[in-house]
This record gives C-alpha cells, sequence and structure tokens, in this order.
C-alpha cells in the first residue's frame, strides 16, 4: 500500500496513527500542501485525487482511497487486530459521532485551502484567518469535551482502549495547544491526550509543526 501523506497534516496524521497502531508499513509519498504550487493542487494528484487532498491511500489491489475516516475503516477491516472500534454498536456510533465532530465540524474549516479563500476572497489579513480558525477550534474542542464528559465512556474517548474517536481527536488537540489553547480547560480531552501522548502510535504520528 501506499499512502499520500503529509507530515503537517492532521487527516494523514489520523491514518498514520491507524496504521501504526496496526503495525502496518507502508510506502509514504510526501505531499506539499500549502501555496499555489501546492503538488495538491496539481493536475497530477488531482487526477488521482480529485479532491487535491491528503490523506490518500493506494490499495495492494491499485485502488485509491480518499478520506481518513474511509481509510481507517478500511484498514480496520482488512486488519482487525487491534481493533479501531469499540464492541458495541452504540459504542461504535460514538466514535464515529467524535470523529466525525472532528473531522466534518473543526478541521473542515482550517485546511489550506479555506485559508486562502478567506485571504483572497473575503480580504481576511493573517490575524483575521488566525482568528477564525481560533474561534472552531474553541467552540468545536468545548463541544467534544462535552460529549465525552457527558458520555463518561472510559479511560479514553469511546471506551477503555483506544479507539477511531482518539485517532480523530489526539491531531486536533495537539493542533489546538499549537495554537496557544490550554487543553486543561477540557479536563476530559486534557487527560485523554496525556495518556495517548503515552502511547508511540500516537506521539510518534502527530502532525508536525509547519515550520
Ligand atoms: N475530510 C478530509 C480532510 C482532508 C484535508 O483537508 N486534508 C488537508 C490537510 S490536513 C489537505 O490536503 N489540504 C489541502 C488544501 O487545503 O488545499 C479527510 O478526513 O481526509
Amino acid at each position: 500500500m501506499k499512502l499520500y501523506d503529509n507530515e503537517v497534516s492532521s487527516a494523514a496524521s489520523r491514518v498514520r496513527i491507524a496504521l501504526a497502531l496496526k503495525g502496518l508499513e507502508v510506502e509514504r509519498q510526501p505531499i506539499t500542501i500549502f501555496g499555489e504550487a501546492a503538488e495538491s493542487r496539481q493536475p497530477d494528484y488531482r487526477r488521482l485525487n480529485p479532491q487535491g487532498l491528503v490523506p490518500a491511500l493506494l490499495t495492494e489491489s491499485g485502488e485509491l482511497l480518499t478520506q481518513s475516516l474511509a481509510i481507517i475503516e478500511y484498514l480496520d477491516e482488512i486488519h482487525p487486530e487491534p481493533p479501531l472500534l469499540p464492541p458495541t454498536p452504540e459504542a461504535r456510533a460514538f466514535a464515529r459521532s467524535v470523529a466525525l465532530a472532528v473531522a466534518a465540524e473543526i478541521h473542515a474549516l482550517l485546511p489550506p485551502r479555506v485559508a486562502a479563500y478567506l485571504d483572497a476572497n473575503l480580504s481576511l489579513d493573517e490575524a483575521g484567518i488566525a482568528a477564525w480558525r481560533r474561534h472552531w477550534v474553541g467552540e468545536g474542542l468545548a463541544a467534544v469535551e462535552s460529549l465525552i464528559a457527558g458520555r463518561g465512556a472510559g479511560a479514553f474517548a469511546a471506551g477503555d482502549r483506544p479507539s477511531l474517536a482518539d485517532i480523530f481527536l489526539f491531531p486536533q488537540a495537539i493542533g489546538a495547544e499549537r495554537m496557544g489553547f490550554d487543553l486543561a480547560q477540557w479536563p476530559a480531552i486534557a487527560g485523554i491526550v496525556t495518556k495517548l501522548r503515552a502511547i508511540p502510535a500516537f506521539a510518534e504520528n502527530a502532525p508536525a509543526a509547519r515550520r
């Protein structure tokens, strides 16, 4: 398998974490994602992945899979151990809801293409874009905190072992810290992130800081 990857990407980090939890080694193809000249925007990559996003995973059978949630569920199906989804239907639905609360309600508002649009079409300067990002991260993680704390599921976000929910939460929480948020304001998230930092699959595959 081959992963189209970017070390800074929060979405690609999710797939790297899932691969590491499964003990799977894949070929990595770095794809640049920032600026007009980004490889993700070029026709060659668009032909492969029309959305022009990372991650994307080329399977052994030559199919290109896109979207981190779909890729991770695929990996979980072809390599079921250790499972990335909890054992009960309710807990599985909860894990997916945390994953989507991060991917669809927070992360989707932050990537380079969104910042580029705010800059080019809505005349937001750097400070305006930073305020936009802080707003959606702060509001989004506060909601995720309530979801997790309200359910009181266990040691991790959706039970007593790391799951899909943690795979999505961890890179977003690391990103929030880099933006200057103190995770202590969200005690359930802060406690889970402390435990996840001690797990090499998470710690070694967190999104890198943008240089
Ligand atoms: N929902 C997608 C999000 C993918 C995504 O937005 N990736 C970002 C990097 S974190 C990207 O490739 N951005 C390129 C751009 O915004 O132009 C997923 O979960 O895979």
